[in-house]
């Protein structure tokens, strides 16, 4: 008997140990999930291109987006915000997603800006690799299809 508990203890103690680092992960952690990114396709003679996406934070701790970045282009988080009648765009150079919320990049709102494209904006099937880094969860790669509709 008393050899038994010296065999089980040891394991018993791991698994405590084991559950109490999981939980403590899952309470105070934001978890940072993509859905749905895409680019409108640009029109051959485009300097421009606008990107659309949901980020999610499903943790229970707000993160902040502190850096977008691609080989393919320059790229910005806007705003479209309408003032005076006139729609204007705004850079966000970050921006906070709070916990068990949502930001969705949608036409006239937010959405992500691509300048200076490259030719793999042009290719066909053209998929554009966006890094993301995010001031707690750390750094993100998304691949974006190039698309010319929604579906
Ligand atoms: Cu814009």
């Amino acid at each position: 008997m008393n050899s038994l508990s010296k065999i089980v203890n040891p394991i018993g103690l791991l698994l405590i140990l084991f559950i109490c680092i999981g939980s403590s992960y899952a309470e105070d952690k934001p978890n940072i999930q993509f859905e749905n990114f895409w680019i409108v396709s640009p029109p051959e003679v485009a300097r421009s291109a606008a990107g659309y996406g949901i980020i999610k934070n499903t943790g229970n701790e707000a993160d902040t987006l502190i850096h977008i970045c691609t080989e393919s282009a320059s790229v910005m988080l806007h705003k479209t915000e309408i003032k005076s009648g006139m729609a204007k765009m705004i850079h966000l150079k970050n921006i906070v997603i709070e916990p068990n919320s949502e930001l969705v990049l949608e036409p006239m709102s937010f959405h992500l800006m691509f300048m200076d494209l490259s030719e793999d904006f042009f290719k066909e099937n053209a998929e554009i690799t966006l890094y993301l880094e995010f001031e707690k969860s750390g750094r993100f790669e998304v691949k974006l299809p190039v698309r010319s509709s929604w579906d």
